[in-house]
């Protein structure tokens, strides 16, 4: 994406592919908007502009708009942020809004009292249902209500095993496998990388599988983390979308969202993913 654009959360919608991001540029990652981009071809995107303002759109926060993850039910579309290192949700008729706030906090603190309740991802099932994951410092997943904006606080389960884990976990299921994906170390750092973990259950426990996705110096691509991942419906054709350093001159607070390809193995695991620079196609590689 053009510009400055962080923690992408990809999705597909009706034949339209859509990246929800949050906006880059600012000490402490202090941004407050959130905005929609949609593709036909998943390379040329339209900004459609920005669909949530703290502040003004939201009443209980002003700041630190942060990861967001976006899912649909029965033609409602649920939009969960951060703001303030709290999750909140909105919700619209479109994938594009507008869209009206809760008016409330969803989660407001990890159920350990540890680290930051950030970074949302909403994963739905084969049977329809839909698991709320979060968490930064600790992982966490819960049962979503039919309603996607309730939850029983009791059947919150952390998520253990997870090597390095530091937040923006992020589930999808491949032939009967969860694959959880999440980022390690800080957003600041160059280092900052995918971990991948799998399981038999949405609740785990996973199985760490090592890194996924890591900066190459080579091409100048660093701090490669917050991660989504894509199926092209129809197709096992996998993308990720993430954001790294802005090429040129970027660094922790200023950042850029990128996809690559994403291929599972015949192992039937994510394989490492090789990070490329813009226009770049990566190669198939014959599994
Ligand atoms: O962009 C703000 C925060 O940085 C996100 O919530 C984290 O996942 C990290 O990318």
């Amino acid at each position: 994406l053009p510009g400055l654009h962080a923690d992408p959360n990809i999705v597909a919608f009706g034949g339209t592919y859509y990246l929800y991001t949050t906006t880059d540029g600012f000490d402490g990652w202090s941004g407050t908007k959130f905005s929609v981009w949609s593709s036909n071809n998943l390379v040329d995107w339209t900004d459609r502009g920005v669909i949530l303002d703290l502040g003004k759109d939201v009443s209980w926060a002003e700041s630190r708009a942060w990861a967001p993850t976006i899912a649909e039910r029965d033609g409602k579309y649920f939009f969960y942020y951060c703001a303030e290192a709290k999750i909140g949700v909105a919700t619209a008729d479109s994938p594009t809004g507008p869209f009206t706030d809760s008016g409330k906090v969803l989660i407001a603190a990890n159920p350990d009292g540890s680290g930051q309740a950030i970074d949302p991802a909403v994963f739905t099932d084969d049977d329809g249902q839909a698991y709320l994951y979060w968490g930064n410092g600790s992982a966490w997943v819960v049962p979503l209500g039919e309603d996607m904006v309730s939850y029983e606080a009791s059947k919150a389960r952390q998520i253990k095993g997870l090597d390095d884990f530091r937040e923006g976990l992020f589930v999808v299921r491949r032939k009967g496998v969860y694959h959880l994906m999440y980022s390690i170390d800080d957003t600041g750092s160059t280092n900052y990388r995918v971990g991948y973990a799998t399981s038999d259950s949405p609740y785990g426990p996973f199985t760490s599988r090592g890194v996924v996705l890591k900066k190459d110096p080579s091409q100048g691509i660093l701090g490669t983390g917050h991660n989504s991942l894509l199926r092209v419906p129809g197709t096992d054709d996998w993308y990720i979308a993430y954001h790294r350093f802005a090429i040129p001159g970027g660094d922790g607070t200023h950042r850029e969202t990128t996809i690559d390809r994403a291929e599972f193995g015949r192992d039937g695991l994510l394989r490492p993913v090789t990070p490329t620079l813009s226009g770049v196609r990566p190669r198939r590689i014959p599994r």
